[in-house]
């Protein structure tokens, strides 16, 4: 067991658990591969999950789609809104025969897969009146995979894209990645890095992702790529990108149109310009809804989309980056083409372990803003930090933007419903390569798991998808799943404590982004030092974003606003990340800041500790070949927790001179020692 499996692994139940065993009808013939698919993972998940031999009168299973209108009508099923993707299971005749039926092929994949996740969980299949759709319609994966198969911010080996051997090739593992994400409801892959090549649009490249598109299709999953707004000079020979130049529109157009030739379902264009040293629109003094909009209309005629970022800050350096993307979009609410979506970190900075929501959900009534999260760990530990991120989405999802009342949060953007967007979105930067595990670590299959659940329902619970994960991935046993989703519950929340408790952001290693740099100061923008967001002193420490400092909270609706202001109100896990406070501000707790904020780091330590003895205790129900993985990865985020608190605290106390509240233990380095660490090559510790 190597984890190559996932979430899908179909091992024997537990005899208790197995109920009856079932009895599949054949796929008719005239049906489509995606009605072949759904037949053949209904078998292998029951022919794996219960293995005996169903009688001549066992119960059975059907799958319906409304070519069997005779089945729908006998059983009065009614399929209006399940659309497109929905599926509904139903249990008729007394129990003797179970449907599941939807108003396509892929709505009936989807739904053996709902099926099958029921039986893996352990629960009751005998009565089953189930009906699902998805909230979002465009749930995607965002891959940062360069052509070279390198990964920007990838922990989980090459990319899994080998453009060398393809289109010839089509390594078996691009059908087990479409399985995997049909079984969570994705829809669709950005197959190359935001930070895009042009050659990614060139004719071979097109004919490579061509042959993706044709593995991905019968699993309901559409290509998409990453533009490089440059490409009209760098491909097409022309002199500028403008998009208001005709030769410009006439390149994009006539690109397009060969891209649906080769790839009749293209999804579309997703686009980082003007950020981080990438071209855009407004290198010709165009808006970022120009470039949108140009893009919108050469894909809009094939049926396409075009996701433009607001990950965008500009050169000039403001007095708060936080600030940046709402300005740069504020303005041109309600200017984007209905097929262009704007899609949105969760977070105003860059996926800090703990981030407010980004201020631009609820203040673009007039625009589809989409979701962008990161399922890969760029600020979390990499994969060898165990943190699941569900109750960090959940977090964000349930936020209140207050944007219009009390009730409007960020799912509710998210899915539309509070704006009535056209076109709703959630994209996760994807923590795939080529290991055979995947993402990694084991746990870390379970964020790829988790965001698909949740851009099926953002209002799901972390929780519930935990346990499933953990159920359908080591075993559905309760004394497993108990305990293993309470420390998944916990990971998350323990990291922010040893990195950056209480609101605390971007204090980690420069470039690299792992280990702690409190100190990292100086360089090329201020707004990638450390001590530009943390901006402690002597007397104090925090980022002053109320009125009056960047008034950061002006950008939010003025009920979020009086909160993130109001000291008594704030939530202090938010409390530096909106004010600037002295040393010896009074907590919550009674304790003054400087003694809550040691008190945390250890905190964040000792849980790992805590998360370590917890899996010690589950090996009697894990493989010792992953139950050791996770072990060994543990111990490896104990010591590192423990390496961000020392280096933490003995920064901090350099600055503010203060002695360690009385039990603390004091850094055993010196803080030039942690200064010294340097990462890749060896953290040290
Ligand atoms: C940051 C990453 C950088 C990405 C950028 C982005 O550090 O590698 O290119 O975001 O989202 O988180 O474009």
């Amino acid at each position: 067991e190597d984890g190559y499996d996932l979430w899908l692994r179909y091992k024997p139940l537990p005899e208790a658990m197995r109920g009856e065993p079932r009895i599949v009808g054949q796929p008719p013939a005239s049906g489509s591969p995606t009605l072949s698919l759904a037949y053949g993972e209904l078998r292998r998940g029951l022919d794996g999950l219960n293995p005996d031999e169903p009688g001549l009168d066992a119960p059975s299973i059907r799958l319906v789609t409304p070519s069997q209108s005779d089945t729908i009508a006998a059983f009065k099923l009614s399929m209006e809104g399940l659309g497109g993707e929905g599926y509904l299971i139903r249990t008729v005749q007394g129990g003797r025969l179970t449907v599941i039926a939807a108003n396509t092929d892929v709505g009936v994949l989807y739904g053996v897969f709902h099926y099958l996740r029921l039986m893996q969980t352990g629960a009751s299949v005998e009565r089953l009146d189930v009906r699902s759709a998805p909230k979002v319609r465009y749930r995607l994966l965002n891959h940062w995979d360069n052509l070279d198969r390198s990964v920007e911010r990838g922990y989980s080996g090459q990319s899994i894209w080998d453009w060398w051997r393809l289109p010839d090739v089509k390594d078996p593992r691009y059908a087990d990645y479409a399985r995997a994400n049909a079984s969570i409801g994705i829809n669709g892959a950005v197959l190359n890095n935001v930070n895009a090549k042009s050659d990614s649009l060139t004719a071979p490249y097109i004919a490579k992702a061509a042959a993706l598109a044709d593995t991905f299709r019968p699993y309901g999953i559409k290509v998409y790529l990453s533009a490089r707004f440059s490409s009209p000079i760098e491909i097409g020979g022309l002199k500028t990108a403008d998009p208001l130049d005709p030769a410009v529109r006439a390149f994009w157009k006539t690109k397009a149109d060969e891209i649906y030739k080769a790839i009749p379902d293209f999804g579309g264009f997703l686009v980082k310009a003007n950020s981080e040293g990438q071209p855009g629109p407004q290198d010709y003094g165009r808006t970022h809804a120009d470039g949108a909009n140009m893009l919108a209309q050469a894909v809009g005629p094939h049926g396409g989309i075009v996701m433009w970022r607001a990950f965008v800050y500009s050169h000039e350096q403001p007095d708060d980056r936080a600030k940046q993307g709402y300005s740069e979009f504020k303005p041109f609410d309600g200017e984007f083409a209905e097929n262009v979506i704007v899609q949105v970190k969760n977070g105003a900075i860059d996926f800090q372990p703990r981030e407010p929501f980004h201020p631009l959900f609820g203040a673009m009534p007039k625009t589809n803003l989409g979701m962008e999260f990161q399922i890969t760990k760029e600020y979390l530990g990499f994969s060898t930090h165990l943190a699941y991120l569900g109750p960090m989405w959940e977090e964000v999802l349930k936020a209140d933007t207050f944007s219009a009342g009390r009730g409007s949060t960020v799912a509710r953007v998210v899915d539309g419903k509070l704006h009535g967007y056209s076109r709703t979105l959630m994209a996760g930067v994807a923590n795939i390569g080529t290991d055979r595990n995947w993402s990694g670590s084991q746990f870390d299959q379970a964020n790829w798991y988790a965001f698909g659940r949740l851009a099926w329902d953002p209002e799901a619970s972390a929780e519930a998808i935990a346990r499933d994960w953990a159920a359908m991935t080591f075993t559905p046993d309760k004394r497993f799943t108990g305990p293993a989703a309470a420390m998944m519950m916990g990971s998350r929340e323990a990291v922010v404590d040893y990195m950056t408790p209480m609101g605390l952001h971007h204090l980690m290693g420069r470039s690299h982004h792992y280990g702690p740099g409190p100190w990292v100061a100086g360089g090329e923008r201020a707004d990638w030092t450390s001590v530009y967001y943390h901006k402690a002193d002597k007397a104090g420490i925090g980022f002053d974003r109320t009125a009056k400092g960047s008034d950061a909270v002006g950008q939010y609706a003025p009920l979020a606003a009086a909160t993130f202001s109001d000291l008594s109100k704030i939530d202090e896990k938010d409390l530096l990340w909106f004010h600037h406070l002295s040393w010896d501000y009074r907590t919550r707790s009674g304790r003054p800041l400087w003694d809550e904020l040691v008190s945390r780091y250890s905190r964040g330590v000792r849980r790992v500790g805590e998360m370590r003895a917890t899996w010690t205790s589950l090996a009697p129900y894990v493989d010792p070949e992953r139950h050791g993985e996770v072990a060994t990865y543990l111990a490896i985020q104990r010591r590192e927790a423990q390496w961000w608190r020392d280096a933490s605290v003995a920064y901090f106390q350099s600055i503010n001179g203060l002695p360690l509240p009385k039990g603390e233990a004091p850094p055993p380095l010196t803080l030039e020692a942690y200064e010294a660490m340097t990462f890749p090559y060896a953290p040290g510790i």
